[in-house]
C-alpha cells in the first residue's frame, strides 16, 4: 500500500466487537477522533486517518480466551518520523497496554524502507571476510569472563580460536572494567587470534560486546575497530533499534554487528501481549542492519517453540526485502549432538553458536570447537554422529556424543 505501513495484530476477546475494535485502533492512533469532525476538518484530516485492512474472526470453542481476531491497520507514513521508534510508538505503543493484544507483524512502505540501507555485510559479507562459503560457521562464545586478568582471557580465547571457531564472542554480561577493558581486551584477543590460525590456518572474527552509555557506543566502537576488532556484538533490546541502526549505519564502524537478544523474553513468549519473535528479532533486527541475530533455538537450554523459530529464520532470509540477509544464530545449550538437527531445520546459511557446548568438552575448549567442527562435516557428508565418531580422528566427536549424546528429533 502506497505511503502506508501495516500492522497485524491479534486481538482476544470473548465478547468483542472486532470491527468496532479495529476501527477504534485505527483512528485512535492517528487522528484521535473522527465521526465528531466537522466535514471541513475531515478534510484535512483525511491524509492522517489510520484504515483497517482486513479483520478474520476466530470464533473459538466457546470456552473463555479462545475467541480472537487477526486485525490488519494501515498507517499512513505522513504521520510519523522514518524511524523505528516512531514506527512502534504509533502502531502499537498506547495499544500494548489495553487490553490482551499483541502485534504480530508490521509491513513499511517502500519510502519507510529506504531510510534503512540495513546490514552492511549480511551472511554474504560475513562469509567474505571469513573465506568460508561452502558450510554453516561455528561460533564460540566467550564465557566465565567476570573475575578474569587479560592473561587468563587471552588463554580462554586462544584455546577457543584453536579449535576451528570461525566466530568467538563476549558473553553479553561482560561490561567495561578496568582490567579487561575493551581497548585492552580487544588487543589481547586479536593477538590469540593471529597465534592460533598459525595451527588452523582459519580467519576469525572476535564480536566483542559494546556496552556503556548510548552517547559513547560509537566512540567505543570506533576505539575498538582501531585496537583491531573485526566485529561487534550489541544487546539490541536494552537500547533500542534506532541504536543498532545508528551504529550500522555508520560509515566508520565497518565490521559486522552480531545482536543479541537479550530481555527478548519479556516482548515475545505470551500469547496474549508483547511482540511476536519473528517481528522482535526478525524483520527489525535485519531492518536495523544486524549482520547476524542470535535467538534461543528449539532445541537447546532455552527454547523457543520451533513454528517462532523458522519464522524468525524466514525473516531474516526473506528474499522479499530488498535488504542484505541477516545470519541466524540459533543458541542457548547448544552441544555437538544437535548440529544434525539445526542443520534440517537451517540448512547451510546458519551459525551454529555454543558456550559451554565449546568449554564444557571433555577434553578441553579447542577440542569442543574441533568436536562441533566435525558434527558439521558429518552432517554435511549426510553421515550420522555415532558413525562419524567412530572413524579415526574424531575423538573429539565422540567425547561429545558420550557427554551430551545425540538428539535425533
Ligand atoms: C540466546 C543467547 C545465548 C547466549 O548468549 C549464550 O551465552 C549461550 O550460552 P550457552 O551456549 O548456553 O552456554
Amino acid at each position: 500500500m502506497p505511503g502506508m505501513c501495516t500492522a497485524l495484530y491479534q486481538v482476544h476477546d470473548d465478547k468483542a466487537d472486532f470491527s468496532k475494535k479495529a476501527d477504534s485502533i485505527a483512528v485512535g492512533l492517528t487522528v484521535g477522533s473522527w465521526t465528531e469532525l466537522p466535514d471541513a476538518r475531515k478534510a484535512e484530516m483525511e491524509k492522517h486517518l489510520g484504515r483497517t485492512v482486513s479483520i478474520d474472526v476466530h470464533e473459538g470453542d466457546g470456552t473463555p480466551g479462545s475467541r480472537y481476531a487477526d486485525i490488519r491497520i494501515a498507517y499512513p507514513d505522513i504521520n510519523f518520523s522514518r524511524d523505528i521508534p516512531a514506527l512502534l510508538v504509533t502502531v502499537f505503543g498506547k495499544l500494548s497496554m489495553d487490553g490482551r493484544v499483541r502485534l504480530l507483524d508490521l509491513d513499511v512502505s517502500e519510502s519507510f524502507r529506504s531510510a534503512f540501507p540495513g546490514p552492511k555485510f549480511g551472511i554474504e559479507g560475513v562469509r567474505e571476510l571469513l573465506g568460508v562459503h561452502d558450510r554453516p560457521l561455528l561460533m564460540s562464545i566467550f564465557k566465565s569472563v567476570i573475575g578474569h586478568d587479560l592473561k587468563g582471557l587471552e588463554e580462554q580465547f586462544y584455546q577457543q580460536a584453536l579449535g576451528g571457531v570461525d566466530l568467538i564472542k563476549d558473553d553479553e554480561i561482560l561490561f567495561e572494567n578496568e582490567e579487561i577493558g575493551i581497548r585492552r581486551r580487544v588487543a589481547v584477543c586479536m593477538e590469540a587470534a593471529r597465534r592460533a590460525s598459525e595451527h588452523t590456518g582459519q580467519k576469525l572474527l572476535y564480536a566483542v560486546n559494546l556496552t556503556g552509555p548510548t552517547s559513547k557506543l560509537a566512540e567505543q566502537a570506533r576505539t575498538a575497530i582501531s585496537e583491531g576488532a573485526n566485529a561487534l556484538l550489541f544487546n539490541v533490546l536494552s537500547y533500542g533499534y534506532d541504536v543498532l541502526h545508528e551504529l550500522s549505519s555508520d560509515p566508520d564502524i565497518n565490521v559486522p554487528i552480531a545482536a543479541h537478544p537479550a530481555l527478548a523474553g519479556a516482548f515475545y513468549p505470551s500469547p496474549h501481549y508483547g511482540i511476536s519473535a519473528s517481528l522482535l528479532l526478525g524483520k527489525l533486527m535485519r531492518l536495523a542492519g544486524a549482520d547476524l541475530v542470535l535467538f534461543p533455538s528449539p532445541y537447546g537450554s532455552v527454547v523457543m517453540p520451533k513454528q517462532e523459530n523458522m519464522a524468525i529464520k524466514e525473516a531474516l532470509l526473506d528474499p522479499a526485502s530488498p535488504a542484505r540477509t541477516s545470519f541466524p544464530v540459533p543458541s542457548a545449550g547448544i552441544h555437538p549432538g544437535l548440529v544434525p538437527l539445526i542443520l534440517r531445520d537451517f540448512g547451510s546459511e546458519v551459525v551454529v553458536n555454543a558456550g559451554g557446548g565449546v568449554h564444557g568438552h571433555p577434553m578441553g575448549a579447542a577440542a569442543g570447537g574441533r568436536a562441533f567442527r566435525q558434527a558439521i562435516d558429518a552432517s554435511l557428508e549426510g553421515v550420522s554422529l555415532p558413525e562419524a565418531a567412530s572413524a579415526s580422528g574424531r575423538e573429539e566427536l565422540a567425547a561429545a556424543i558420550k557427554a551430551w549424546g545425540v538428539r535425533e528429533g
